[in-house]
């Protein structure tokens, strides 16, 4: 049997599935965790959806947003299946994890490079756009059709991780689906005027606060910005609003490195993330700090300031080009 049919037979079969996501969910866990529940609704099967914590605003308007519950609800359902959906790893799933029932069947959808494999039943498409894309996969393979409702949280799967068509994941296969999802009733113009011009006047000037604090090193190949909780505090503006903000950085010519960092406050630590145009692998430059992704985005937490983590990640990047560019004069 294939992976994709396995897979639905799989959620199909149970009686009451969980359905979520990673820490921090962004549009691609979101859209895929909603247009999941709408197919296996429409098949009749009971599922809940439980995350770490709530979902950012621009999301709500995503057909059966209102049913995503936070671990902080403490429903008390029974659970005979539990859908991983692009999550690497099930410690990224954060507080939901300890909610798991001991010996539960796993299932693992996702896309990032750096996946544990950690399923009873694993599906990792390391050349998928998104996890959404891989939804869209199963939904083609099972022959489930897709609803307007289903359509538009695949497309807002499909855009948010591939930066609105813009990132290297973008495929010809991400178009194909993308077209097929407009066909079968999303709205390119209405889901891109939810998420990206939507933004609050608090929030442009949160970007302000951070941009004051871009930093360029290594002959302008690194940049870097920084959010501090202060800046929050004055804004009136939260951690989640910054989901976007590595693209500040990222968009200036002849950078090759982008970084972000953001201090969270509650714990003193501080969320790196990571952008590169393709030369130095972002994975691999995570995963030093306990962190993981893909080749060009990836993120880790640092324990300590932001200042600390500078101190902890700048050199490194620094050798890493300095490495990079020796082996290519020598090729
Ligand atoms: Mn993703």
């Amino acid at each position: 049997m294939s992976i994709e049919n396995e897979i639905w037979k799989t959620i199909t079969s149970a009686r009451c599935v969980l359905l979520t996501s990673h820490e921090r969910v962004d549009g691609d866990g979101i859209g895929s965790e909603l247009a999941l529940m709408h197919m296996a609704r429409g098949a009749g099967v009971e599922c809940v959806i439980i995350n770490d914590e709530a979902i950012p605003v621009e999301y709500e308007f995503l057909p059966g947003a209102e049913k995503i519950c936070k671990i902080s609800d403490g429903r008390q359902d029974e659970f005979d299946l539990v859908v991983s959906l692009d999550s690497a790893s099930l410690e990224r799933l954060r507080k939901v994890k300890d909610r798991l029932p001991k010996g539960v069947k796993i299932i693992n959808i996702d896309h990032h490079i750096s996946n544990t494999q950690y399923g009873d039943i694993n599906w990792v498409g390391h050349e998928a756009s998104s996890t959404g894309e891989i939804i869209f996969n199963l939904a083609q393979a099972n022959g489930i059709a897709i609803t307007p409702e289903i359509a538009t949280c695949l497309y807002t799967a499909i855009i948010t991780d591939t930066g609105r068509f813009c990132y290297s994941n973008t495929s010809s296969h991400t178009h194909l689906a993308a077209a097929e999802l407009v066909r079968c009733g999303a709205s390119p113009s209405e889901i891109s005027r939810q998420i990206y011009r939507a933004e609050r006047s608090n929030v442009l000037r949160l970007r302000q606060l951070a941009l004051a604090t871009l930093e360029l090193s290594a002959d302008g190949q690194i940049a870097c910005i920084d959010v501090a909780a202060e800046m929050h505090r004055q804004t009136g503006t939260k951690y989640q609003d910054t989901h976007d903000f590595v693209d500040m950085p990222k968009s200036i010519k002849g950078v090759e490195v982008a970084l972000l960092f953001r201090e969270i406050a509650e714990d003193g630590k501080t969320r790196v993330s990571m952008r590169s145009e393709g030369r130095i692998d972002m994975n691999t430059l995570a995963q030093k700090f306990g962190g993981g992704g893909h080749k060009r985005a990836a993120g880790c937490t640092i324990d300590g300031s932001i200042e600390h983590a500078h101190k902890c990640i700048l050199p490194v990047v620094e050798k890493l080009l300095e490495t990079q560019r020796q082996n290519e004069k020598e090729q």
